[in-house]
C-alpha cells in the first residue's frame, strides 16, 4: 500500500439523498437496468495517461502536479503502478486502459523500451490476479516521442514505419498477455501540417498496410478481442485521416476492412469534428462498426481538446440512449480519457473526478434506459417513417425512375408536409432527466 489515497475510503452507492462527498448517489454497481446490472452496461475504465503520467501542463506553463512516482526508472514505473490500483480498487472500476509508454520508461533502444514494457506487463498482471481489475484496451503510443513527429505509419521514413510496426506488435503482445478485451489504435500523428510536403496518397496507402498487418497479427496470435480505430479530425496534426466515424469507414471499406475493425469514439473528437457524440454512436451503429467510447467532454468555447471529466447528463443520456439502440456494450466499455484541470492538484480531485463522472453515466444511462423503456420517442420516429413500412414504400427503393414517374402521374401524387415535432420530443426527453 502507498499512502497517496490516505484518508480516502472506498467509494459505496449511498442513493441520491446522500450529503457525502466520497459516495456514488447514481451508480449502484448491482441494480438491474434493462435486465442487467448497471456495472456490465457501462463496464467502465480508468485511463492510466492521464491520471498517472500527465504533469498539469499547458502551452503556457509545464507541471504542476506533484506525484512521487514521476521519474524515468523502473522503481518509479512500479510505484505508479500501485497507485493506480489503488485508485481502481476505491473506485470500484473493473477496467483499466493504458499506452506502452506510461506505464513504462523509454529505453535507450527498441530492446530496452520493450524490456521494460515486459517487466512492467509482468507487474500488472499480479495486481490485476489479486484485484480481479481487468484491461478494457491496450495501445501503443505512436505520438508523443520526437521520432514520431511526422507520423507513425504515415511517416515519409520508412524506419518509422517499421519501429511503430514492431512497437504496435509489443503492445498488442502486452494487450494479449493481459487478457485485453480490445486494442485501440488512435492515429494522433497520422495526418500532415501541410500538403506542401505531403504526399497523401502514399500515405493512406501506408496506412492502410499497416491496419492489414495489425488486423493479420491479431488473428495469427488469436486474439479475441477488438481491434478499434478512434476518430479524431486534428490536433495534434492540422488534418488528420481518421477525421469521424463516416471517414474512416470510407477508408476501411477501401481496404476492405470493415468487418474486421470497429470504432472507439470519444466525446471530445465528436465535437472536434463538428458533430454531436451521439451522431457519431449512431453513425457507427447503423455502419455496423460500433465499439466503445471514451466519455470525456471537450469544452464548447476552447476548440481543442480539454479531455474533461464528463458532467452533461442531459447529453450523456442521448448518448447511452445510442449505445442502448446498438445492444450495449459486447467487448467495448466506458473509458475515462480525462484528465483534471492543471489546478486540481490533490489526491482526492483525482477520486471526486472519477466518482463524478461514474455517478453521471449512471444517471445518463437510466434516463436512456427509461426513453427505450417507455417506448415514446421510437414510436414517434417509427411513425415519422410509417410510410415506407407499406407496400408501395416498400417497392419504391427497388424500381427505377421511369416506373416511379408512371405511378406519381398515375396516383396523382401530391406530398402534404408533415411537423417533424422536434420540440415537442425535445420535451419528452427532458421529462426523463
Ligand atoms: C487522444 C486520445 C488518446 C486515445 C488513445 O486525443 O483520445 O488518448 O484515447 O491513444
Ligand atoms: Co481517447
Amino acid at each position: 500500500m502507498t499512502d497517496f489515497f490516505k484518508g480516502i475510503p472506498a467509494i459505496k452507492y449511498e442513493g441520491p439523498a446522500s450529503d457525502n462527498d466520497f459516495a456514488f448517489r447514481h451508480y449502484n454497481p448491482d441494480e438491474v437496468v434493462m435486465g442487467k446490472p448497471m456495472k456490465d452496461h457501462l463496464r467502465f475504465a480508468a485511463a492510466y495517461w492521464h491520471s498517472f503520467a500527465w504533469p498539469g501542463g499547458d502551452p503556457f506553463g509545464g507541471q504542476t502536479f506533484d506525484r512521487p512516482w514521476f521519474g524515468d526508472s523502473m522503481d518509479a514505473a512500479r510505484m505508479k503502478a500501485d497507485v493506480a490500483f489503488e485508485m481502481f480498487q476505491i473506485l470500484g472500476v473493473p477496467y483499466f486502459c493504458f499506452h506502452d509508454a506510461d506505464v513504462r520508461p523509454e529505453g535507450a533502444t527498441f530492446a530496452e523500451s520493450t524490456a521494460n514494457l515486459e517487466a512492467i506487463v509482468d507487474y500488472f498482471a499480479e495486481k490485476m490476479d489479486q484485484t480481479g481489475i481487468k484491461l478494457l484496451w491496450g495501445t501503443a503510443n505512436l505520438f508523443s516521442h520526437k521520432r514520431f513527429m511526422s507520423g507513425a505509419a504515415t511517416n515519409p521514413d520508412p524506419d518509422v514505419f517499421a519501429y511503430s510496426a514492431a512497437t504496435i506488435k509489443t503492445c498488442m503482445d502486452a494487450t494479449m498477455k493481459l487478457g485485453g478485451e480490445n486494442y485501440v489504435l488512435w492515429g494522433g500523428r497520422e495526418g500532415y501540417e501541410t500538403l506542401l510536403n505531403t504526399d497523401m496518397g502514399r500515405e493512406r496507402q501506408q496506412a492502410g498496410a499497416m491496419l492489414q498487418m495489425v488486423v493479420d497479427y491479431k488473428h495469427k496470435m488469436g486474439f479475441k478481442g477488438a481491434i478499434l480505430i478512434e476518430p479524431k479530425p486534428q490536433e495534434p496534426t492540422k488534418h488528420q485521416y481518421d477525421y469521424d466515424v463516416a471517414t474512416v469507414y470510407g477508408f476501411l471499406k477501401d481496404f476492405g476492412l470493415e468487418d474486421e475493425v470497429q470504432m472507439n469514439i470519444e466525446q471530445g473528437h465528436a465535437i472536434l469534428a463538428g458533430h454531436s457524440f451521439e451522431h457519431e454512436l449512431a453513425m457507427a451503429r447503423e455502419l455496423g462498426i460500433f465499439g466503445s467510447i471514451d466519455m470525456n467532454r471537450n469544452d464548447y468555447q476552447s476548440g481543442w481538446d480539454t479531455d474533461q471529466f464528463p458532467n452533461n447528463v442531459p447529453e450523456m443520456a442521448l448518448a447511452y440512449y445510442e449505445v442502448l439502440r446498438a445492444g450495449g456494450f459486447t467487448t467495448g466499455g466506458t473509458n475515462f480519457d480525462a484528465k483534471l484541470r492543471r489546478q486540481s492538484l490533490d489526491a482526492e480531485d483525482l477520486i471526486l473526478a472519477h466518482v463524478g463522472g461514474m455517478d453521471a453515466c449512471a444517471s445518463g444511462l437510466k434516463a436512456a434506459a427509461a426513453m427505450l423503456r417507455d417506448g415514446k420517442l421510437e414510436a414517434a420516429r417509427n411513425d415519422r417513417y410509417a410510410g415506407w413500412d407499406t407496400a408501395d414504400g416498400k417497392a419504391l427503393l427497388s424500381t427505377d425512375l421511369d416506373s416511379i414517374m408512371a405511378k406519381v402521374l398515375a396516383d396523382n401524387t401530391n406530398p402534404e408536409p408533415r411537423s417533424g415535432r422536434q420540440e415537442r420530443l425535445e420535451n419528452l426527453v427532458n421529462r426523463y432527466l
